[in-house]
């Protein structure tokens, strides 16, 4: 049957009905805007044949204890998974405080404001994956007033030249006081073991005032790529009410810096925890919560301009990947399939804190899991849903709405 399509002018020119077969090339014809997106911004028509498209599976860890989960101990934000030595390493935000998070009011030096304040980064090392050997502390607090005194959290690993670098939150006040409010630290090492010798000075800094990264540095995640260390970072900014949070770039070529600020910062305009990985040629980066873009995996040839690659679903907080070639991905990075992840708040903002969780995927170029590349992920479980309940203010809203609809309709 002709169709016929209307060019600039409204002018209507016949053309055959779209094939029922989903042409697997963008097809010599006329296309809708959302047609010629389907064969220009994602690397396949089909989720299934898109190497950037993924479902997330979940799997709870051995060889963590939580105290009864009664919020006095907290395992959150992963780091990076690496493979030394024949088994995996992760480094996480280790809070154990008297008490759970009681807010920046009430907090002192023992009482934390939040799930990562009065925090260390400590580490665990596993040989599957799945059953955890937690070894302790890598980063404990420093003495004040050095970066970090009040709480180091956050961590994320980088390996250049045979010497390990851990670039972490340092804050100098119980987060909240001021807003989350921090810069980068590093402490760097021979082995993943430690130990670890704190560099002292800010290694990443904030931006100059009036700039969206003035106040806080999140979320530090390097990688080796083009032979010099990107390290990405989250900030939050605007406050009107609510917080953005957008994700920038740092570059150097030295560990321990000076890191240069990517000119065209933010790079990434949502997400949360920075997550991302060499692929192909460039970087992709798993965008989460907040934001227009969230809940996307996103692709940029140049490690800076970042285009959607996908829409997911079900994805994990302030995932840690296990990333086989962030430092050594020479222009052909491969991708990933699991990695560390954390649920904040676990249980209820009551309880404050976090756990970590093993999750799963297919991101990679190496691997082709057909049950990854699922298009829906079922709840099949109604409490799901009714737990996401209305509040009484929107309850009222809605009661106000069908009596203005009714008395409309006696009027
Ligand atoms: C996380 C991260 C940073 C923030 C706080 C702890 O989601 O973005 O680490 O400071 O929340």
């Amino acid at each position: 049957m002709l169709a016929f399509f209307f060019t600039g002018s409204l002018t209507l020119n016949a053309q055959e009905g779209f094939p029922f077969k989903l042409p697997k090339e963008k097809p010599d014809r006329e296309l809708s805007a959302a047609m010629e997106r389907n064969y220009t911004q994602y690397m396949a028509p089909r989720p299934e044949h898109n190497e950037l498209y993924t479902q997330f599976k979940y799997t709870e860890l051995k060889g963590f204890d939580y105290n009864g989960y009664d919020g006095t101990i907290s395992r959150r934000d992963p780091s990076k998974v690496i493979f030394e030595n024949g088994k995996y390493y992760v480094w996480y935000t280790y809070r154990n405080t008297p008490t759970k998070p009681q807010g920046a009011k009430k907090s002192n030096d023992s009482i934390p404001s939040a799930d990562w304040d009065l925090s260390e980064i400590w580490y665990a090392t596993s040989t599957d994956g799945f059953t955890w050997e937690e070894q302790g502390v890598a980063i404990p607090r420093p003495p004040k007033p050095n970066i970090g005194w009040r709480s180091v959290s956050t961590a994320d690993i980088l390996k250049f030249k045979g010497k390990y670098y851990l670039y972490y939150q340092g804050f100098m006040e119980a987060s909240g006081k001021r807003g989350d409010d921090c810069p980068v630290a590093v402490s760097y090492a021979d082995s993943p073991d430690g130990p670890w010798t704190p560099y002292n000075k800010i290694a990443v800094n904030n931006g100059k005032e009036g700039e969206w990264d003035q106040y806080s540095i999140h979320d530090p995640h390097p990688f080796v790529y083009k032979d010099k260390i990107y390290l990405y970072y989250k900030s939050d900014f605007d406050g009107d009410p609510k917080l953005v949070r957008m994700s920038g770039l740092a570059i150097s070529k030295n560990p321990l810096g000076p890191f240069e600020k990517c000119p065209l910062n933010p790079v990434i305009n949502s997400g949360h925890e920075t997550v991302m990985f060499p692929f192909k040629e460039g970087m992709a980066a798993m965008v989460l919560k907040d934001g227009n873009e969230h809940f996307t995996i996103q692709y940029a040839e140049d490690g800076i301009n970042f285009e959607i690659a996908s829409i997911v679903e079900m994805m994990p907080g302030a995932p840690g990947p296990f990333v086989p070639d962030a430092f050594n991905s020479n222009g052909n990075g491969r991708g990933i399939t699991w990695g560390i992840s954390h649920l904040s708040p676990a249980f209820s903002w009551k309880h404050g804190m976090s756990i970590l969780m093993r999750f799963d995927c297919d991101l990679s170029l190496d691997v082709h899991d057909a049950e990854m590349k699922r298009h829906e992920v079922y709840h099949m479980n109604p409490e799901y849903f009714y737990k996401h309940g209305l509040s009484g203010k929107q309850l009222q809203r809605i009661k106000k709405a069908n009596e203005q609809l009714k008395n409309k309709n006696h009027n």
